[in-house]
Order: C-alpha cells, then structure tokens, then sequence
C-alpha cells in the first residue's frame, strides 16, 4: 500500500452536523421538519443529491431544476455561514497524528470529498498543506458511489488505485472505494459500514489499523 485517500466530513471533521442544520432551516422555511433520523443518507452524496432526498423526505415535488438550485444556493449559505469560524479544534480525535504516522511511513495522503467546500475547510483547519494532493466537490463530476473521485485522487498522486486505502464514514463512499478497485477502512457502524475491509468506531482508533494487513 503506497497512499491514502480521506474523506472529509466525518472522518477528518465534522461538518455533518452544519450540514445537517443547514438543511433543517431550509426544510423549515418550506413547511416541514428535517428530522435527524434522515441525517444518515445525506452522508458523503453531493448538495443536489442531498436536497432531492430531504424534498423526499417532505413530500415535495414539483420543482423545475432552476427552482432546486436556488434551494440548494440557499442551504448551502446557512451552511457557509455555519462553518465561518470553524478551526483546528474541530479536527477530529487522533487524525494529526495518522496523518504524522502516515508521512514518517512513506505514505503518500490525499483528500477525497464530495464537497465544494472541501479546500477552504482544510485551509480553516490548518490541515490543507498536510496533504499531498486535494480533489474536493469542484474538481468531480459524478457523485460518490462513483468512484471518480477517489480515482482523480490516485491519478494526481500517480499510485495505482490498489495500492490506495480510502478511510470513509458513509456508505456510499465505501461503494465508491471497491468501485474504483481500493481497500476501505469505515468509522463508524459495523451495520452500516460492513463491507469496507475493517470498520473501526472512531477517528482515533484508526492509529492502531495494520495498514498493511486489510
Ligand atoms: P457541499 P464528504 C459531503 O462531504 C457531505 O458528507 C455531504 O453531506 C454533502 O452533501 C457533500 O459533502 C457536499 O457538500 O454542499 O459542501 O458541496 O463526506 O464527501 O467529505
Ligand atoms: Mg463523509
């Protein structure tokens, strides 16, 4: 194994929760409540593919693709605004030091996310020059469980995508990773996450993963 592709919210930070928030305003603007026990499909798939599912969600059809973009505009302001201040004490637990243990074992490291926000949030993080090379939601255009942006990641570090680990907290990142031919470790649950290589509970964890024996 040579490198490893992160995702980004939900293993390197948090975001979910802004993201979350984000639409919960935008869906009571519209008349209804965007319930937490929804939350988990909107992990890891694009802002578009995100809205579609909390119209879903509200019983809501009927918009021209204009209309849903002006929606998607809208969420994605609160969101912005919501992560205005975020720093470096949202990194998530144990994710410097696998990022340090990463480089000292020769490594390579890149980011995989599904979101156009992607690079500004490394940057706020203070993260963005710990990582060999950065593909977020601007530089792809299939949404995960395509594999396209992991793939894009692997072809900018120039590794084979078998010798590239994806660490991933939704399910469709973890399709998206065998689809483009890499091992996957999930955080999170084991009962949603099971078919990545290893599932391990939390960010901190993944500093005790045999890389080499997935
Ligand atoms: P944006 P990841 C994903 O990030 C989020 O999990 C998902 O909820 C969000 O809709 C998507 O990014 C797009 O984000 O609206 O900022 O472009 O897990 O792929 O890092
Ligand atoms: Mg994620």
């Amino acid at each position: 194994m040579r490198a490893v592709i992160f995702d980004l919210d939900g293993v390197v930070v948090n975001t979910a929760k802004y993201h979350y928030l984000g639409w919960k305003k935008l869906a009571k603007e519209l008349g209804f409540d965007f319930d937490i026990s929804h939350n988990e499909r909107l992990k890891g798939v694009s802002r578009m593919e995100s809205l579609n599912i909390v119209l879903e969600v509200g019983g809501i059809t009927g918009y021209s693709e204009e209309e849903k973009q002006k929606l998607a505009d809208r969420k994605n302001r609160y969101y912005l605004e919501m992560i205005e201040s975020i720093d470096g004490s949202e990194i998530l637990p144990g994710i410097p030091e696998f990022l340090e243990k990463l480089k000292n074992k020769g490594y390579q490291t890149a980011l995989g996310s599904a979101s156009k926000s992607g690079r500004m949030i490394l940057e706020k993080l203070g993260l963005d020059s710990k990582f060999d090379v950065i593909v977020d939601g601007n530089l792809v255009e299939r949404p995960k469980p395509d594999p396209e942006v992991f793939v894009k990641a692997a072809q900018l570090l120039g590794v084979p995508c078998e010798e590239c680990i994806v660490v991933e907290d939704a399910q469709a990142g973890v399709q998206a990773a065998h689809a483009g031919g890499m091992k996957c470790i999930g955080i999170g649950d084991e009962r949603i996450l099971g078919e990545a290589e290893k599932v391990v509970s939390d960010t901190e964890e993944l500093n005790r993963v045999d890389l080499e024996r997935l």
